[in-house]
């Protein structure tokens, strides 16, 4: 439950994103209308997007050489100290001014999770390889967990710090995201959507492997499934709907 904002920590990942943290982090800084701190992990990037961090001077930079979008992610988190959290790729694809519109959601429902969904862009910007792979996984998803999400891939989320201080992350890489995702699901903390728009990206390579990735996330959604609990409350809500 998140019913009020003291303050929002801004975690982003950087690895090699010279070309476009600097508008990110502008953006955010000018635009996001609550008290915020802006938490850059990067992983010791070589093409400077590290010095573009300090110059700036008012974000805070850790440098964690350890590969890992979750680990990176974690340790961002860690060092957080709003009671909100947003979690945000440091590569101008997300459209960060919706921020803004993911905390008033966050607020006038009370949630612990806000997403926000790429899939209502009528631009779609989306690369189809990963639409489809997101689609696959987000069904899969939501059919274990008994959820309604659209866009389990999103990178770009409105985090309660209570909630996620109370689950164990342990996925490294990209399968973090699905992870929390399953472990939120499983405490019963409430998660919805806004929707957002979504650009390709300008600079730099996508860290994203996609076919380890999609195992890793695919077994990440099994081995959540196999406990006692998780399959009577797949049943119950089975029930449920074919009661209706
Ligand atoms: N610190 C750190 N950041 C990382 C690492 N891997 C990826 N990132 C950052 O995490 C964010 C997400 O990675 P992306 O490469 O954008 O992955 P993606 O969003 O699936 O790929 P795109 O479609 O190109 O956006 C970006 O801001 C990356 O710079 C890592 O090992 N360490
Ligand atoms: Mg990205």
């Amino acid at each position: 439950m998140t019913s009020k904002v003291e303050m929002i920590s801004v975690v982003i990942p950087t690895l090699n994103e010279a070309g476009n943290i600097l508008e990110a982090i502008k953006t955010i800084h000018e635009d996001l209308a609550y008290p915020k701190e802006i938490i850059v992990v990067d992983g010791n990037s070589t093409d400077g997007t590290k010095e573009i961090v300090q110059e700036l001077g008012y974000c805070k930079l850790i440098v964690e050489p350890r590969r890992g979008y979750g680990l990176a992610l974690k340790i961002g988190m860690k060092n957080a100290k709003g009671n909100i959290i947003i979690m945000v790729d440091g590569d101008g694809t997300y459209e960060v001014r919706h921020i803004n519109r993911m905390i008033a959601k966050m607020i006038k429902d009370d949630a612990d999770m806000v997403l926000a969904t790429r899939m209502y862009d009528p631009k779609k910007a989306m690369g189809i390889m990963n639409f489809v792979g997101n689609k696959v996984i987000t069904f899969f998803f939501d059919f274990v967990y008994s959820q309604f999400l659209s866009d389990t891939q999103s990178g770009f989320r409105a985090i309660s710090h209570e909630a996620i201080n109370s689950v164990e992350l342990n996925e490294g890489d990209m399968a973090f995201a699905t992870e929390m995702l399953i472990k939120f699901a499983k405490e019963g903390y409430s998660m919805i959507e806004v929707p957002t728009t979504y650009k390709a990206r300008k600079y730099g390579k996508p860290k994203l492997r996609r076919f380890k990735s999609g195992i890793e996330i695919f077994s990440t959604i099994f081995k959540g499934s196999l406990d006692a609990d998780t399959i009577r409350k797949r049943e119950a809500a089975w029930k449920k709907t074919r009661a209706k």
